[in-house]
């Protein structure tokens, strides 16, 4: 691929603030209350995933009823809803603001891809909601990562095509959607492990100039 950057599309959650955390809580508040043991280390494997996909990995293979899946997304949802309260301005990761500012010089184009569909409230709570051009969320797509659905989405709208967009992603599932869907993409953090074209410990890390040099031609 060679490159002829038009548009940076970021990941939400592990990228542009920090939820998480309180998706964690969320788990591990149905999963105490219905006897299911979960941990920290367990909510890692739950990183950019749906919501459904969380909870089939929380359950470990245990089956429910459906009507019992669907009454659990909403009782975890719920409590991840009011945790949103929380979140404030300050929440957006260190080095996030100048980023977007440094492309907005350039003048590319901004996106967000999140699988959340909660997205546009997280915005909301960070006063990021003008900050993207376009935004798809966990209702844009059917398929959600590791299916490139959302990033084609969110790039289709931003008029670009995948060679021409650079992905930023703090999931392992993500990183896959990036590259199968042809993106360029920076895995920010250890999740992805060695996949993506570039490795950025923190969103501390993220210039611009130096991801662009690093990039394989
Ligand atoms: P919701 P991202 C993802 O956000 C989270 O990383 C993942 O943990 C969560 O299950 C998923 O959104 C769905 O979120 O339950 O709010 O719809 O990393 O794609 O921004
Ligand atoms: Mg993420």
């Amino acid at each position: 691929m060679s490159l002829d950057l038009k548009a940076l599309i970021f990941d939400l959650d592990g990228v542009i603030t920090d939820t998480a955390e309180y998706h964690y809580r969320s788990w591990k508040r149905l999963a105490d209350e219905e006897g299911i043991p979960f941990t920290r280390e367990d909510n890692e494997a739950l990183r950019g995933v749906s919501r459904r996909e969380s909870l089939r990995r929380m359950l470990k293979g245990r089956q429910i009823a459906e009507a019992t899946a669907e009454a659990w997304m909403t009782r975890k949802n719920t409590y991840y809803v009011e945790m949103l309260d929380l979140i404030t301005p300050a929440d957006v990761l260190e080095g996030v603001t100048p980023l977007l500012a440094e492309a907005r010089a350039r003048g590319l184009k901004l996106g967000l891809a999140s699988a959340s569909r909660n997205a546009w409230k997280v915005l909301d709570r960070l006063g990021m909601s003008a900050a993207f051009d376009v935004v798809g969320d966990g209702s844009s797509v059917v398929n959600t990562k590791p299916s490139p659905d959302l990033f084609i989405w969110v790039a289709g709208r931003l008029n670009v095509s995948p060679p021409q967009a650079l992905v930023f992603e703090d999931a392992e599932a993500g990183i896959d959607a990036g590259l199968t869907g042809g993106f360029w993409t920076v895995a920010v953090g250890s999740a992805p492990g060695e996949k993506g074209h570039v490795h950025i410990a923190t969103m501390r890390d993220a210039d611009l100039t130096r991801i662009l040099a690093a990039l394989p031609r």
